[in-house]
């Protein structure tokens, strides 16, 4: 086993794009070769999504079919009973989720709303699951309340270039959401954070979005790559799609320039081929969200993943063949050396 490459935080722009831009089997390799310094390539964490308030957002993210302001119809929703959290949470640990991503279509979370989030934190993790929330934008107030209820990950995703971000939103900046992702690590959450392509952006939006996030103080825990899903009557509906090997470009960046961290091949895999979905393995995701609801939007069915993880020999990170639940072992890959232990397990 070559030696695990160093973990960086100064990576260059050139860097950055000549990685991108590599023959696409150079690029692959490396990203493979890079994965199993610091993962078992064999296997893959699943996450379950829940939105705990939908629709009726006061933002103006283009991408969203919650946002108030797009035309899409979507009926808001209150935030929704603790104990069905919980119930929900139940039925995704018995589906071999080993964390929970509870979700609230908000700006950021109002105060009145604190109590009840604290409770479905700690109803949670009473189940054995880690959990994660996204809930906008947070004040130090909030997060201290987030991780002392038990809180594990926060997600808040940049979503894509600082260049290109205010052509998809315009109610909050791209420092703002950098401000929060400080916040949440300063505070000693583990941090998720990651964006969209496939929204109408050049490769260099792609190339800037990663090199942000690669270039924080430290590098995210997890980082999710969505392939935007195009809502109807929203102002993306219509925008072209992605080429494919643009995604898996994207992912091998993600895989190279933050080799510990978890990346997540999250929307749009409902109109993903098999063979898509493994080459984006091969270049380094390892963690998907399962259950066939996003927040509002569709995903594979859990049968059909299970399928696919068959013909692909791949296992459920974390998830002992007796069902039980071992996110710390799993994540260690059995030839690494000791100090790439020590650094997977950060
Ligand atoms: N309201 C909170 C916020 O925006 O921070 C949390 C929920 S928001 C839906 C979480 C993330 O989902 C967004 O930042 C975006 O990256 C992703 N997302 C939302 N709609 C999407 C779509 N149509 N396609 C792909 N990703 C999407
Ligand atoms: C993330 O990066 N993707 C997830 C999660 N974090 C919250 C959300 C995807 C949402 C897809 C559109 C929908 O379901 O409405
Ligand atoms: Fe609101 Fe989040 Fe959707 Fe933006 S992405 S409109 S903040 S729910």
């Amino acid at each position: 086993m070559l030696d695990a490459a160093p973990i960086r935080n100064d990576w260059t722009r050139a860097e950055a794009e000549e990685i991108y831009n590599r023959p696409f089997m150079d690029l692959l390799f490396q990203a493979q070769s890079v994965h199993r310094q610091h993962y078992d390539p064999n296997q893959v964490q699943r996450s379950k999504l829940l939105s705990i308030k939908t629709g009726g957002c006061a933002e103006d993210c283009a991408y969203c079919s919650q946002s108030a302001r797009n035309g899409a119809k979507l009926s808001a929703s209150k935030l929704i009973e603790v104990e069905r959290v919980i119930a929900e949470a139940r039925k995704a640990k018995a589906g071999g989720a080993t964390r929970y991503c509870m979700g609230a279509a908000w700006r950021s979370p109002k105060d009145r709303d604190m109590a009840a989030l604290e409770a479905m934190i700690e109803g949670v993790k009473d189940l054995g699951m880690e959990t994660c929330m996204t809930l906008g934008m947070l004040d130090d107030n909030q997060v201290f309340r987030l991780r002392d209820a038990g809180l594990d990950y926060y997600n808040h995703n940049i979503d894509t270039s600082e260049r290109y971000y205010s052509e998809i939103i315009t109610t909050r900046t791209f420092a703002d959401r950098i401000d929060t992702l400080n916040r949440v690590r300063e505070a000693g959450m583990k941090v998720c954070a990651g964006g969209i392509v496939g929204m109408g952006e050049q490769q260099m939006d792609r190339i800037d979005m990663m090199l942000a996030l690669a270039t924080l103080e430290e590098h995210p825990d997890s980082v999710p790559v969505n392939m935007l899903i195009p809502m109807a009557d929203t102002p993306l509906a219509d925008v072209a799609k992605l080429d494919p090997i643009e995604f898996v470009r994207t992912i091998a960046l993600a895989r190279i320039l933050m080799p510990k961290s978890h990346v997540r091949l999250s929307a749009g895999r409902t109109d993903m081929s098999d063979e898509l979905q493994a080459m984006c393995f091969f270049a380094g995701a390892n963690s998907i969200f399962v259950g066939d609801t996003l927040l509002t939007a569709d995903n594979p069915e859990e049968d059909k993943d299970q399928i696919l993880f068959d013909k692909l020999g791949i296992t459920a990170m974390g998830v002992g063949s007796d069902g039980s639940h071992d996110e710390a072992q799993a994540e260690i890959c059995p030839g690494s050396s000791a100090e790439t232990r020590e650094g997977a397990s950060a």
